[in-house]
This record gives C-alpha cells, structure tokens and sequence, in this order.
C-alpha cells in the first residue's frame, strides 16, 4: 500500500494526545475518503441524540456538551463511515485464494461490504445470493445437524443490546448454550472472578466517583491507545493532586504526560499534565505476586498501628459488617514467604513498600485494569486479590472508591448481560424459558477455546459469527483456520472484509451489516439501539450516517430472519419483535427485573444505570458476604516449567495493541507512543537480555513458544528493539503473535487464552526479504 513507508524506531518525546492526535485524525479522514455529509457523524459522537462511539467501552460524560475527542474513536468511526466499498464485482475479481495472499490491513483498507455473498467451491469465488436464498440456506444446515450442540454462534462486542437478546433467545430456542463470545479473550477472568469476591462480575465505580478518588492504580492498561478519553479523567484527578500509580512492565506513554485536546490553553500553549506519580514495572505475570505483597505490607503496618495505639489502617468496621473469610486470609497473608512475593512480582521490596504507603494513605481508592491482568493463567486469582486488596480498607461500595476493570468492545458488557454466557445460570434460564414458554437448554456450551478444540473434533459442524474475526482474534492460528475449514458451513455477519470470511468451512455466507453511526430504518420508523458501557450505563445510540449500501440488513434482522427461517414463527414473532426494537425492550424488562421500564428509562438523555449489588454494599454471594479469598502464588505455570527447562533464555511474550489498530484491524503501521514506525513485526526486548543472547538492536529473530504437546509454533521475523522491560519479557503486537499462543494455555478457571504470558525462545536470523512492511 503506497502509504506504508519504511519501517523507522524513535522515541516520543512528546505528551499523549494533544496535537499529534490531531493530526492523525485529519489524515485518517482522508486516508478514508470520509465523504463531507458523514464528517457530521464525528460531531455526533457520544452526545445525548447521537450515536455511542464504536471504538471502546469506557463511558461517557453525557451532560457535557463538549466534544470529548478521541483520536482512536475517530479512527473506529472513520473506519466505519468511509466512502471505500467492496460490492459483488469486486469478489468476481479476486478469488479467495488470491485474497488469501492479501495482509489484514489490505483486506480491512477494501472498504465496506455491500451484499450477501456465498462461497463458490466451483470458482473459489464469493458471488452474490438473495437474503431469502441465505437465511434459507442457513435454517438447512441448522436443521439437517442431529444435535444443536453441533452449532456454535459467536459475538463480538459491539452487537447492541437488542440484537443480542433476540441471537440468545434464538440460538436457545434451536436448542443450545454454545456461546463463544470476544468476551472470552477479554475480560473473561473479571467476570468469572469478582462473584467469587464481591458477588457480582462487574466495576463497582461511576465516573463520578474518578471525581472524588485520591489515588488510582491502573493496573495492566494502555489507555492513550485504548481507551483515550480515560486520560482525561486522570488529568483531572491529576491536576486535583490525586496520586495516580501505573502498574505495568512498560512505562506506557499516556501515563506519563497528556495533552488535552479538549482544552484549548493546554493544546495552544503546547503544555500538558504530568499524569503518573509513580510507575512499578512488575514482569509479566507478576501482579498477583505484587499484590499480594501490598496486601501482606498493609497488615504489617496495621499489626504496628495497633500494637502503638494509632490508627488502624485496616477498615475493621467494613470487615466486619460487610465480609467473612478474614481470620484465614490474614494468616494466609502472615505465613506468606516476603522473599517469594519480591521474585516473583519482579518488583523490589523499597518499591513494594512504597506502593503500600500510597495505598494505605489514600482515602478513596480506585484500582482499574485491563488486559494486563486477565491474559494470564493467574488471572482470576489476581483479580480475586486486588478485591481482598480493596475490601481490607473498605474501598468497594463507597464514593470515590472501587473497583474499575476498563472493558474493551463498546457493548461487551452489555452483551453478557443479555445472555451471551455459555454458562447461563439456571435462574436465568427458568425466567427465559417462563417469558417465552419454552425449555432452554441447559447443559453449558462451548467458550472460544472450547469451541476451536469441537471444531478440530468434529463436534461442532456450524459455525456462525455475529461480527468480529475468530480466525485472527483467537489462540494457536494454523490450528484455528484447520478448525474453521473442517466446518460444514460457516457464517460471518460484518461491515468489512477480513480472514475469518476467507479462512471458511466447505459452505460460506458472507453477510454484509449496518455500523452504528448508520441510520436503522424498520419500517420507515429510525431505530436506536442500546450499549452498556463499562461502569453499567446503558442508554441509546442513534446513526446519522446514511447506509454504506441499501442492501444492508441491521443485525437484529439478520437474527429475526434467520431465526423465522430456521424455527418458523408460531412461537415467537422474530420480524414483530424486529420491526421496532422497542418491543424487544419490553421483552428484556420482562425477563431481567434491573431492567424495569426499560424503554422509559433508556429515553432520559444519558439513559440509566444498571444496578450493581456490589455498587450498593449488597453481596451476591452464598454467604451474603463480600468474601476474602485465600489465594496462594503459583510456581507451577508453563514459564516456570520452561525456565526450569531452558533458563535464563527463556523469555515471556506479552502480545498487546498497537496505537494503530482496532484489536485485528489494522489501521496504520505506526505505534507513536512507543516509537514505532512503519512496521509492526517488532518485539520488544531489554537490553542485558540482548546482550546475554548474543543479539543486538536493529537484529532479526524468530520466535518459538515452548509447549509440551510436541507442536511448532513460530512467528518468524521480528526486529528487536531495545526497550525499557523488565528482564526476561518481551512485547509484540498481536494477531501476527496468535501463532504462538497454544490453544489450550489459558487462565484458571476463566478459559481465557494466555496471550500476555507466552514461553518463547528467540533464534537470530538474517533479515527476512519481505522486511518490514506489515502484517
Ligand atoms: N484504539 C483501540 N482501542 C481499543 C482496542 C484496540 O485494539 N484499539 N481494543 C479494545 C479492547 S477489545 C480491549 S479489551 C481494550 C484493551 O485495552 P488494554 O487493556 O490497554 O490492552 P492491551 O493493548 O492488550 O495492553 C495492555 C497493557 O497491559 C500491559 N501488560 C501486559 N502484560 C502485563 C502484566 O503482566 N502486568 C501488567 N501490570 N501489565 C501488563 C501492557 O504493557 C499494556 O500496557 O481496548 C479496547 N479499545
Ligand atoms: N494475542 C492476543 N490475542 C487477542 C488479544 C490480545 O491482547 N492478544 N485480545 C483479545 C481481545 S481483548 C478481544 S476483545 C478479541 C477481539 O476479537 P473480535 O471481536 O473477534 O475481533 P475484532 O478485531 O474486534 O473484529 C473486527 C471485525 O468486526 C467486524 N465489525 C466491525 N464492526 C461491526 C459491527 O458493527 N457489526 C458486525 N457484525 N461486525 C462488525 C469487522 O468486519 C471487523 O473486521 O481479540 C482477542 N485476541
Ligand atoms: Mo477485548
């Protein structure tokens, strides 16, 4: 592509955001042709009548009327709004073996989609096919497979809530929970860890709360890529002189120093705002280790304070109103080996106690995370430990304080609470199968790990994508596409092209789908849709786009037809529900109580908040208490095993998000904040770690993960770039990494893949030819 230039490394020296963002901004509006009309649709970004932004899930500040800008939301909705297509004549021309050939990025660049398609063996070629003609074709295979557990139906995040409900109440109603969800490779370990603890799988802040906080900790986050309107709320903490902590083997750039576009002094006089007061680098996989330490260090200091008649620093009241399990947590804590918590966290004691200071003196504490902590075997264990963390100084379910993971997708959130869960509560399915007179499935379904491992077996035959790109978002690549092709059909509903349409099963759809800044016309009547975003809002999105084409079914269409074409209609009118998605709400009131007078309440400008139990001190556990769980370190994971195999040459591989792509959309090839230019295939590395292996900066190597199943996973040729990580970790970008992932590593008790702990080795090679452009 004529706009990929040859690969360069130099350090920012710049703020976060602030004009460089601007400029990228300007340069993704041209770089997608964004017609004049849909520039308005930026304007309309998260305001009360617009639509909710695509790009991530962290919330809005409604009552505002000033444009909160974000240059990676305009890159999803530039993304979304461009004036490039890929209609039938363009797939007469390109056979998918040719696409094949094709990088992530090219296939992404092509534009938006604009008919249904189905897979042509004859010429391997994608041609185009009647809705009636695809719907039918589906309901035959649904129909023909002996067991609907032979099917599964996955979701990525940005399906609004509507439309999940309906997908739920469909893929039940045929007869399964095969519910494989992005929510998966996410934050899975969140949502499966904090009901142990707290009750209930969800933050427990508002941003409001962000407004009274006197100390953050931001554990495992990127945010001036991911989520860049956070930044301007830890600005404003900032500028309060809230203390602001960065727990993370990268000093991410965010997190040092912004600039506010939003602030005209701050942008014109080129200044900006110190944002993090103190930056603790454990190594990959160590922040159970080092919480764990700052729990064992607050004890300590409390067990002092006592013994000196001073203050307490433990909240003994809220410990004793509010939770059990304490006594043996605590002597859990006291028998802990220090030694132990300092070698495995990676982290030294001064800094341990440093951080324990900070922690034991804020009043009002918010710890957030991200994919940092969850794409970890660990995971759900060091979730579970910063909640005993925040529960021994009572920081959950008061102002200014709580717990905060930073959701990825605009609606993954929303999304679970529909019923997108392969492991539905039977509370939830009696009510479902009450309001719809039918009964559901209960045997629990398939996760993504789950389902690619019943694809490879020949237990699941159909499979159906409600968005996303399962064959580059998920684990263990060679063997992924061999699952996708081993299926009797598969289906992928998008707005753009991308491998998982091309890497399909011996039948294929391709099923073009509107955006959420496109106008949802049923019936000449516009339809908004409803997200809930990370801290539980739920409120309503309206596109102002025009469709990128007028063969554009919205997804609740799409389910409503496909589910009229599979079950008929004499149980539940799928095209009555999905002529006014209003009628949908009133369903979804009926069969979740939080959501009483839904379409009332959804109507209020910044909509509603969905009660959170934990929020309100209320514990939906089976004691009715908030549990302290006793958690012990594990020396027992893939690294140390490998370690004890290769030693001090076995490196850990996180694989995270360059500040130019939309997790396996890749928009550009520049990381600014790290200083990456013009190529993605680099790996981070510290310098003693170089030295020790006999390599240099500006060196190529392959990468090996170390796996005892006899398999060869690789990713070949990377630059190695020096960086300030802790030793014996390594950084890349992901999907080009998934390779090295093996399918079946993944968090305890959470399923999720462990994409940001990988045991590799690194062998030198020549410089590849192909260097460096791109994936
Ligand atoms: N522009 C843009 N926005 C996005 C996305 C995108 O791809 N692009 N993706 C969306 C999605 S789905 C999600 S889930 C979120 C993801 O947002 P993040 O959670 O920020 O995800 P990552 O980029 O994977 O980076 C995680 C951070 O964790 C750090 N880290 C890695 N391993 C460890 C560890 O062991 N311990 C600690 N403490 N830190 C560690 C990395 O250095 C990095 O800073 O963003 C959402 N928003
Ligand atoms: N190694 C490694 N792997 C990871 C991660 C990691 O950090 N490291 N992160 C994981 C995480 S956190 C996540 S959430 C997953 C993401 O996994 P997915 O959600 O499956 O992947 P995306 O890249 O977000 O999906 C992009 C595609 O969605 C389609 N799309 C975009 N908008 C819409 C829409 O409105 N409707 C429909 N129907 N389709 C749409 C487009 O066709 C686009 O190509 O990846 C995971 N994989
Ligand atoms: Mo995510």
């Amino acid at each position: 592509m004529n706009d990929i230039k040859p690969g360069r490394i130099e350090p920012y020296a710049h703020a976060a955001a602030g004009w460089g963002a601007l400029k990228q901004v300007a340069i993704n509006l041209v770089r997608e042709k964004v017609s004049g009309g849909n520039y308005r649709s930026l304007l309309a970004q998260n305001q009360p009548d617009g639509f909710d932004c695509p790009g991530c899930a962290w919330p809005d500040r409604v009552h505002t009327s000033t444009f909160e800008f974000c240059e990676n939301g305009v890159k999803a909705v530039a993304a979304e709004a461009t004036s490039k297509r890929v209609p039938p004549e363009f797939f007469a021309r390109h056979p998918v073996g040719a696409l094949l050939q094709q990088s992530d990025y090219e296939l992404e660049q092509h534009g938006r989609l604009t008919d249904p398609l189905v897979y042509d063996p004859a010429s391997d070629k994608y041609l185009p096919i009647s809705w009636d003609g695809a719907f039918d074709l589906i309901a035959r295979h649904l129909k023909a497979l002996p067991d609907p557990n032979q099917a599964a139906f996955y979701t990525s995040g940005r399906t609004g809530n509507e439309a999940a409900f309906l997908f739920q109440l469909f893929v039940r109603m045929y007869g399964t929970n095969n519910f494989p969800d992005c929510s998966n490779m996410c934050h899975e370990p969140t949502s499966r860890g904090l009901p142990g603890t707290v009750g209930t799988g969800k933050g427990t802040v508002t941003l409001d709360d962000f407004e009274h906080a006197d100390t953050l900790l931001i554990f495992g986050q990127n945010p001036a890529t991911n989520h860049p309107r956070m930044l301007g709320e830890l600005r404003d903490c900032a500028k309060r002189g809230a203390t602001i902590v960065s727990i993370n083997p990268l000093r991410e750039r965010g997190l040092e120093r912004f600039t506010s576009p939003s602030h005209p002094i701050e942008m014109l006089t080129n200044s900006s705002t110190a944002i993090g007061s103190l930056f603790i680098q454990p190594r990959l996989g160590g922040d159970f280790a080092l919480i764990k330490a700052v729990a064992k260090g607050l004890l300590e200091l409390d067990d002092a304070a006592r013994a000196a008649g001073q203050q307490r620093l433990l909240d003994v009241d809220f410990i004793a109103e509010h939770t059990s399990g304490f006594e043996a947590f605590a002597d859990d804590l006291r028998q802990q080996d220090w030694q132990q918590l300092i070698d495995e966290s990676g982290v030294p004691r001064e800094q341990i106690d440093r951080l324990t200071h900070i922690y034991a003196h804020g009043q009002r504490v918010i710890a957030t995370w991200g994919m940092g902590l969850t794409q970890h075997k660990g995971a759900v264990a060091t979730i579970q430990m910063l909640s005993n963390l925040m529960m021994m100084r009572g920081n959950i379910g008061r102002q200014g304080a709580g717990l905060c993971p930073v959701r990825g997708h605009s609606n993954v959130q929303g999304d679970r609470t529909m019923g997108i869960e392969e492991k539905p509560t039977a509370a939830f399915l009696d009510r479902l199968g009450q309001v719809f007179g039918f009964t559901p499935p209960r045997a629990h379904g398939y996760d993504v790990v789950a389902t690619i491992q019943a694809m490879l077996d020949g237990k699941v035959k159909v499979f159906f994508g409600m968005g996303g790109n399962f064959a580059m978002a998920t684990p263990d690549t060679p063997l992924t596409f061999a699952a996708l092709r081993a299926c009797e059909l598969t289906v992928h509903v998008a707005t753009k092209l991308n491998r998982s349409h091309l890497v399909h099963g011996k039948a294929a759809l391709l099923l073009p789908t509107l955006g959420r800044t496109e106008i949802d016309l049923q019936h000449g009547v516009a339809q908004g849709v409803t997200v809930e975003d990370s801290m539980s809002m739920v409120h309503l999105s309206y596109g102002g786009n025009p469709p990128a084409s007028p063969n554009l079914l919205s997804e609740t269409a799409i389910v409503a037809r496909m589910a009229h074409a599979t079950l008929g209609s004499a149980q539940v009118d799928w095209n009555w529900y999905a002529a006014d998605y209003a009628r949908i709400r009133d369903a979804v009131a009926k069969v979740f109580d939080d959501f009483f007078d839904f379409n009332a309440r959804v109507a209020k400008p910044g909509g509603f908040h969905l009660k959170v139990a934990s929020r309100a001190r209320e514990w939906r556990t089976p004691s009715g208490r908030a549990q302290f769980l006793v958690r012990a370190v594990d020396t027992d994971t893939p690294i140390h095993r490998a370690r004890a195999i290769h030693g001090e040459r076995l490196m850990t591989l996180m694989t995270a998000r360059s500040h130019d792509q939309y997790n396996t959309t890749i928009y550009g090839m520049d990381d600014r904040y790290r200083g990456v230019y013009g190529m993605r295939r680099v790996v981070f590395i510290n310098r003693a770690d170089m030295e020790m292996l006999g390599l240099q900066t500006g060196g190529w190597v392959d990468m090996v993960s170390v796996w005892d199943d006899g398999v060869e996973r690789r990713a070949d040729g990377f630059l190695l770039v020096e960086y300030d990580i802790p030793r014996g970790c390594l950084g890349a970008y992901f999907p080009e990494t998934n390779a090295l992932v093996p399918l079946h590593s993944t968090a305890d008790g959470a399923g999720t893949p462990t994409s940001k702990s990988i045991p590799v080795l690194l062998y030198p090679v020549n410089a590849p030819v192909s260097a460096p452009a791109g994936a």
